[in-house]
Order: C-alpha cells, then structure tokens, then sequence
C-alpha cells in the first residue's frame, strides 16, 4: 500500500475532506465574516497542536526523514507568526478555546504519538495533503482571502507535501499494520471535513 492507493481507496471520504462549502464560499467571497474569524483562530490552535505532534515526530524520524520533518516543523513556527500577524490586522482574540472538532484533532494528534511511525508519517502527509488540494480547489479565491489561498498553493507548499508522500512512501514499505494506516488515514480525512463544517457552522448559526 501506498498514499495513493489509500486517496484511490477511499474518494468520498477525500473529497469530503477537500471540498467544502466553506472553500466555496472563500472562492466566490461569499463566507461569512464569523465563519472566517472562527477558522482563523482554531486554525491557530490546530497549527499549534500540529507543532506538538511534529516535533515528537522528527525525535522518532528515520535519517532519510529528518530534512523534511524537520524543515516542515520550522515551516509550522513561521506559520504560527503569521496567524499572529492576520489577527492583528483583524482584531481578533486568538487565546479562545478550542471548540469540539479541534479538540478532538488534538487527541488525535496525542494518539498519533504513540503509533508506530509509519501510520503517523501517513497521518501528517494526509493532514498536509487535504490543505493543498482543498485551498488549490479554492484558487485564485476572492480578492479578500486571496493572501491566504496562496499561502497553502504555492509550489514550496507543493514541494513540502511532495517531500512527506515521499517520507510515508519509505516508510509504508516496512509498515507490519497496513490496516491502522488505513484507518488513521479516514481519521484524519474525517477530521478535515469536520473542521470545514465547524468553522462554516460558526457562521450561519
Ligand atoms: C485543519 N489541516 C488543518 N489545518 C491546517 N493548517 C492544515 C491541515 C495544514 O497545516
């Protein structure tokens, strides 16, 4: 098994984790204000989470590994500024707390770290993999989100997630338990379409 069998295995799940209305809406201009604001700062704390996680990650990553992994979490610092900096701008409170969905993508970050390393070098190339192809269907995106569509389409972001699939792929050789990749594979494809549904739920309640 590879990460494109376990994409080719699984299309409703990956297209649900890819496309969402919540993109739709970032595409046309049409997402409501607090559906964007309630995004933006659980993203914040995901992004956060995902640091945690990658971190212990790179402790435990084979040497071939080690550059992506790491250059990957550098990438997560750097990303946890910007979200500062959009904040900022928009006056918005990033020291809220984590709704339902985000919590329990944090548990299942926690998890992660005790799984064998194949599944979550799967898991993290998964979780990277839905954030390109979901903002790239949102491209060019409507001149007010169009700085953050590009944030998560440019070819370095592409490259990265390339270098992950690469990483999973070596590991997936040796992987004894195909079916717990499998598995954390769905978990984390339903873990991004809920987090869609959660930030867009904000806004039209
Ligand atoms: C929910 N998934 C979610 N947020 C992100 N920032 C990424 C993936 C990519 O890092």
């Amino acid at each position: 098994m590879n990460t494109d069998d376990l994409i080719a295995r699984h299309p409703a799940v990956w297209a649900a984790a890819t496309n969402h209305a919540f993109l739709e809406r970032v595409r046309t201009g049409t997402l409501p204000e607090p559906a964007f604001r309630t995004w933006l700062a659980q993203d914040y704390l995901f992004v956060g989470d995902l640091l945690v996680f990658q971190a212990r990650l790179l402790a435990r990553s084979p040497r071939p590994a080690q550059a992506v992994v790491a250059a990957g979490a550098g990438a997560l610092v750097a990303e946890l500024a910007w979200f500062e900096e959009h904040a900022q701008r928009l006056s918005l409170k990033l020291d809220v707390p984590r709704k339902d969905t985000t919590e329990a993508y944090r548990r299942l970050l926690v998890r992660l770290d005790q799984s064998p390393y194949p599944v979550a070098i799967t898991a993290l190339w998964a979780t990277e993999r839905a954030y390109l192809e979901a903002w790239s269907g949102a491209a060019p995106g409507a001149a007010a989100y169009r700085e953050l569509v590009e944030h998560w389409t440019v070819p370095e972001f592409a490259e990265y997630v390339d270098g992950l699939r690469q990483a999973a792929n070596a590991a997936l050789q040796r992987a004894d338990d195909p079916r717990a990749v499998e598995d954390t594979f769905l978990d984390v494809a339903r873990m991004e379409s809920a987090f869609w549904k959660m930030a867009l739920a904000a806004g039209t309640t």
